[in-house]
């Protein structure tokens, strides 16, 4: 088989890979290229990939390691448990910058994202490389964040997200949502444990920093955040039916531009089961509330 064709999308973060048809039968040598890629480019897209059906998309995620279950609250999509179900008309609204799961102490090391239905313009996605994001903070900035942890929880707060048209709806998805509420705390400052890369780790589930008043924290949170979605650090998708997007969770934020109003628009998202954050005094994350051990455990297959 051919190699796979890697062509960077944006300066600093993002690659289309071609000449790949995505499946649970890759050879293992496919699978090292792919993985590379990830690693250097944090989000890798691959086009044309009808073929692919919910258990092709769970077959060629499992080959990245093990998968989690679909989320640590919410419902997975009927019959197959690792799939997480972005169905923009249930209630489904993430429209903030942020990393998958960080509310739990595994986050994902990685999400592979599957356009199922796109609308006819927008609801394009967005990601921006935290690593990136890192290196370029003033130097003043990065010692000061280096040493800092935060809180990260699924609780939300109801009115920032209570922007659809059906408060209702909205109000449901929260309330599953936070079923069990979650609470972790991580360094601001991770090292990547497979490339040795400093990086951000906040995005919406971040609620406040460790030991400061919440007004300082909130300030903080917002100026650092400021960094990461600064443009030079993203890439912006516009996807087709039958795209694939997979990210490393570990070194990026993303986000969906809502500017599709009701048109129908859904996704489907395997994850591949992440380790413990470190920061970089050697710390790792810890839980302050809620078990998810039952996510991050390795499905029986
Ligand atoms: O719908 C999107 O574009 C992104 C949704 C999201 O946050 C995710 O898949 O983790
Ligand atoms: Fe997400």
């Amino acid at each position: 088989m051919s190699s796979p064709v890697i062509s960077p999308v944006a300066g600093r973060i993002g690659a289309e890979v071609s000449g790949v048809r995505l499946g649970g039968d890759l050879p293992a040598e496919t699978v090292q290229e792919i993985r590379a890629a990830l690693l250097r480019h944090k989000v890798i897209f691959f086009r044309g990939q009808e073929h692919l059906d919910e258990r092709g998309q769970v077959a060629f995620a499992g080959l990245l390691g093990d998968l989690t279950t679909a989320h640590p609250t919410v419902p997975a999509l009927n019959g197959n448990s690792s799939i997480l179900d972005l169905d923009y008309s249930n209630g489904h609204k993430v429209d903030r910058w942020h990393t998958d799961v960080t509310f739990v102490d595994r986050p994902p090391l990685a999400s592979v994202l599957r356009a199922v239905t796109v609308p006819p313009a927008g609801g394009d996605t967005l990601w921006a490389n935290t690593v990136t994001a890192y290196e370029n903070l003033p130097q003043e900035l990065t010692r000061l964040v280096e040493g800092l942890r935060a809180v990260h929880t699924n609780q939300f707060d109801y009115a920032r997200i209570a922007t659809s048209d059906d408060p209702e709806r909205t109000r449901k998805y929260a309330e599953v949502f936070t079923s069990t509420v979650f609470e972790t705390e991580h360094p601001v400052v991770r090292v990547h444990p497979e490339t040795g890369e400093r990086s951000i780790l906040l995005g919406d589930f971040a609620k406040r920093v460790v030991g400061l008043p919440a007004d300082i924290s909130a300030t903080l949170i917002r100026l650092v955040q400021e960094q990461v979605t600064q443009v030079e650090n993203t890439v912006r998708w516009r996807w087709s039916p039958g795209d694939v997007a997979i990210w490393d969770n570990r070194a990026t934020q993303h986000r969906v531009v809502h500017d599709f109003g009701d048109q129908p628009r859904r996704l489907h998202r395997v994850t591949v089961t992440g380790d413990v954050p470190v920061g970089v005094d050697g710390r790792p994350s810890t839980v302050l509330s809620g078990d998810a051990s039952a996510y991050s455990s390795p499905l029986a297959a």
